[in-house]
């Protein structure tokens, strides 16, 4: 609603070193990012420095040659691998005469262009909202265009921020509103599953670990795969049997990212709500990519902030066809196993998979009894 499309346009990226580990990491996802977003990168400022500029976010020099770069490579857009605030970018946008998009604002612009079911589309709307409330200062009227098409009026002496705010706080409630109702038909869909006494497994992990692959591979549907961060936003569900076992309802999920937008973790509670609500998580990891242990970190950390850390975890370690790694399994101290190393791609590793999926089947059982328990609600339907 609110973004104006980034595909197609040529960008240059803008990143200035803090010192922190996982400099080189996080450009090269910031590259990774701008493609799936549909732009090209025609160059890439880089810098370093102590701390942000207050004004600027990058120094008055620095801002200088990114300009400059800017025309030298035709590019519409400066891309930063940071968050600005609302007058840093607003200040750039006028010194740089073009389009300036923080990390959050790319990765909301992803989410907008990939948001296909009714209620992704609802939270990536809310998500932007929320984002842009924080943005909605004097002078700011992106909302204007929407006024009279809204049919909406100020009050007499209402200034112009006054009545944007009044139209966002209204759009927000709204859509808190209608995914709130649709939050409800999926907590029946799941209690008639769990009653159902079939167990369910979500596929977690950071971007691009390759969760769709093997969702597809476990379940033989036909879930969108692409070499982009975020090619999945809705969460699908697909029965898979195992011999000898039982039913596993399976759930692809969207990925996480290092510093995940925290509107967006909000917005997305209802479809992250299938990884907390789940018997097991299969949290796939790119083993093959050099920043394998903090994805791991990040994603744990995400799960905590939505309340999944408790569910029992059996790590994936995926993409094992691009190492000299063989399939195989690691088991804890109890003897379960809660390491896998597969190639979804090649479907190598998949009956070690099925293997640790059945040894926590008989848990689930316990589970359910428990939560049953102590869920008042499940217990009185
Ligand atoms: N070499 C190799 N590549 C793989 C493997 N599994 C997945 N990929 C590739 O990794 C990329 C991402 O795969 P997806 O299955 O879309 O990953 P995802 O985790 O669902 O990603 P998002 O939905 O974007 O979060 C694709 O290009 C896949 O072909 C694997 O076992 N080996
Ligand atoms: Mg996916």
């Amino acid at each position: 609603m609110f973004d104006r499309p980034s595909g197609g346009s040529a960008a240059v990226l803008v990143s200035l070193d803090f010192g922190y580990t996982g400099y080189e990491d996080s450009l090269q996802e910031l590259h990774h990012l701008v493609t799936s977003a549909g732009m090209m990168v025609r160059s890439v400022v880089e810098g370093r420095r102590a701390k942000p500029d207050a004004a600027l976010f990058v120094g008055s020099g620095k801002a200088e040659e990114l300009k400059a770069s800017l025309v030298v490579s035709d590019a519409q857009v400066a891309v930063f691998n940071h968050d600005l605030s609302p007058a840093q970018q607003r200040n750039l946008e006028k010194l740089l005469e073009c389009r300036v998009v923080d990390r959050t604002g790319l990765i909301l612009d992803i989410f907008a262009q990939r948001a296909k079911s009714h209620e992704g589309k609802l939270q990536v709307e809310l998500a932007q909202l929320e984002h842009l409330s924080t943005r909605l200062i004097r002078g700011w009227t992106h909302l204007e265009r929407q006024k009279g098409g809204i049919g909406v009026r100020g009050g007499p002496g209402e200034t112009q921020l006054e009545l944007d705010r009044r139209l966002l706080r209204q759009r927000v409630k709204l859509l808190k509103e209608k995914l709130q109702k649709l939050k409800a038909q999926r907590g029946q869909q799941r209690r008639s599953r769990q009653r159902s006494g079939v167990m369910s497994v979500s596929l977690v992990g950071y971007t691009n670990a390759g969760k769709s692959t093997l969702f597809n591979r476990l379940t033989q549907a036909g879930a969108y795969v692409a070499d982009q961060l975020f090619a999945t936003l809705d969460t699908t569900s697909r029965k898979m049997f195992i011999p000898n076992c039982g039913s596993v309802v399976v759930s692809d999920t969207v990925g996480f990212i290092r510093h995940l937008p925290h509107a967006l973790v909000e917005a997305f509670g209802a479809t992250l709500e299938e990884a907390v609500q789940a018997d097991v998580l299969l949290h796939v990891v790119d083993i093959a990519s050099p920043a394998r242990e903090e994805q791991v970190l990040e994603v744990n950390r995400v799960l905590a902030e939505i309340g999944a850390e408790y569910v029992p975890q059996i790590l994936v370690l995926n993409k094992i066809d691009s190492t000299d790694i063989a399939p195989s399994i690691e088991r804890d101290e109890y003897g379960k196993i809660c390491k896998v190393w597969v190639s979804a791609q090649q479907g190598s590793g998949m009956e070690l998979i099925r293997q640790a999926l059945v040894e926590r089947y008989p848990h689930q059982h316990i589970h359910l009894a428990t939560q049953a328990a102590s869920n008042l609600d499940m217990v009185l339907e």
